[in-house]
């Protein structure tokens, strides 16, 4: 099994335009990626990037009628069903924002949520299986990956806490039960082992500004 998963991974490429970056976030929900997003869009306009922020399922006309039709789902999808809606919004977002963006130099796109995600929540939550989702996405444009995703990692508990505060409906994933999330959790450290050199793992219990901190080092170091 880890023979094909480092077969398949062979496929993946990342952009190469000069001085462009395509970064992610990750984790559960409630783990602070859309607060970090803003924040690390401030940090690098100061330093003179053009940014485009996007998230995921969604970031196009067609990839948020998708994202309501799965978020807003009140029939359990198959787990197939589910994973192809995602690539479908995805393969969407690459081929009309991400792309035209990252080719020109000076340039940064910063995705909340990308293939890790699917990763995680349909390869491991959903037992579609790591090798399946890998598999799906070794075409062209799926097989574009970021230079680096920010893992932010979080408890459980501090996820329902942070839910909790916010108040919100719950939406399809959110009503899901610890046992999804636990293996949820899992599927991302299984991602972060595979892609030791593009994934940073952050415990993102702490408060925002440290999160912050810790990523901003990391930008200074990536973008030099
Ligand atoms: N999905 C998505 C898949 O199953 N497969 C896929 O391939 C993809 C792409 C999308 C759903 O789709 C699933 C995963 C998701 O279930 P979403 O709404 O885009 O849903 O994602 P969520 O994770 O649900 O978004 P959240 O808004 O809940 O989480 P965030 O963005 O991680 O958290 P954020 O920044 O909004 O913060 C949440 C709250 O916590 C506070 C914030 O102020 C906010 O109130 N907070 C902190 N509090 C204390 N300390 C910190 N460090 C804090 N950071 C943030």
């Amino acid at each position: 099994m880890q023979n094909s998963l480092q077969t398949l991974k062979a496929f993946y490429k990342t952009p190469e335009t000069p001085e462009s970056f395509f970064l992610s976030l990750e984790g559960i929900e409630g783990s602070g990626k859309s607060t970090q997003v803003k924040f690390i869009e401030k940090v690098l306009i100061n330093k003179g990037y053009r940014v485009l922020c996007l998230r995921e399922p969604g970031g196009t006309e067609f990839g948020e009628r998708l994202r309501e039709a799965i978020l807003r789902s009140s029939t359990p999808l198959h787990p197939l069903a589910e994973c192809h809606l995602f690539l479908a919004s995805r393969a969407q977002l690459l081929k009309e924002k991400i792309l035209p963006y990252l080719s020109q130099p000076k340039s940064v796109v910063i995705l909340d949520r990308y293939i890790d995600s699917t990763l995680a929540y349909q390869g491991q939550a959903r037992k579609l299986g790591f090798e399946t989702v890998l598999d799906l996405h070794h075409h062209n444009p799926l097989n574009l990956l970021p230079h680096r995703t920010y893992f932010l990692d979080i408890p459980l508990e501090v996820s329902w806490e942070r839910q909790k505060q916010r108040g919100q409906e719950k939406d399809y994933f959110e009503a899901e039960k610890a046992e999804f999330y636990n293996d949820l959790i899992h599927g991302y450290q299984m991602t972060a082992k595979l892609f030791p050199e593009r994934i940073l793992t952050l415990d993102a219990r702490g408060t925002v500004e440290n999160v912050s901190q810790f990523i901003q080092q990391d930008i200074e170091r990536i973008i030099k």
